[in-house]
């Protein structure tokens, strides 16, 4: 059975949302790269050392969390990544959110969350203001798209909404102004409904992230 690595971070999280959400056939081990001593074993895996990493017997290890769901859902044989006259419409929203709404949840996230649990330095203002500033850019596209839908492309979830969300579980800390955005909140609830976004984690033996300081 292939091996998914994962931590609690946001694209771990991801894919193990995936894995679950598709009742994937894997074994879900916790790992933590960065950690002392690690890093020979994981830069064998991924040249750039993060996780999520996908290791499948007979293949190369398969790293970045878009490249995992499309190959979990290959083997469960499930359309979450759309096949047919879908497909370009729901890459089109995987790629349009990298760039603009995941990328300014990213920013934040990193400033407000990783950044201080990791202990990586104080928070940069402009990194914070800029991420507040693309969301505020970019929500509006979001909300117009959901206002007349249930989910980003056809009639049921796929991975282009679990990936526009990868950020979102952490906005109780993030705080960014979802409420001002009522399809995107209404959207977001739905995902939050279904209990492989809600709770990847349920039954794994997997350490909470380091907490934020005060
Ligand atoms: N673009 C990569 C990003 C991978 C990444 O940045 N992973 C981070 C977590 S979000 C990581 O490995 N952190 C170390 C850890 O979680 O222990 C993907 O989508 O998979």
């Amino acid at each position: 059975m292939p091996t998914l690595y994962y931590s609690r971070n946001p694209n771990p999280r991801l894919a193990v949302a995936v894995a679950r959400h598709l009742d994937a056939p894997v074994t879900l081990e916790w790992a933590a790269p960065f950690a002392p001593g690690q890093a020979e074993r994981f830069l064998a895996l991924n040249p750039g050392q993060r996780i999520p990493i996908l290791v499948e017997e007979g293949a190369e290890p398969l790293w970045e969390a878009d490249a995992i769901a499309c190959r979990l859902a290959q083997i469960v044989g499930l359309d979450f990544w759309r096949q047919g006259r879908d497909q370009p419409d729901m890459i089109r929203w995987i790629s349009w959110g990298k760039e603009t709404f995941v990328r300014a949840c990213d920013m934040v996230s990193f400033e407000t969350g990783t950044r201080l649990r990791y202990g990586l330095g104080p928070q940069d203002p402009a990194v914070l203001a800029e991420g507040h500033r693309m969301f505020h850019e970019h929500a509006p596209i979001l909300d117009r798209h959901l206002a007349t839908r249930d989910w980003l492309t056809g009639t049921s979830p796929s991975y282009a909404d679990f990936r526009t969300a990868t950020f979102l579980p952490w906005n109780a800390n993030m705080r960014l102004p979802l409420r001002d955005y009522p399809a995107i909140t209404a959207w977001y609830a739905r995902l939050e409904s279904l209990s492989a976004w809600a709770d990847p984690f349920r039954g794994l033996d997997a350490p909470e992230l380091p907490p934020i300081p005060a």
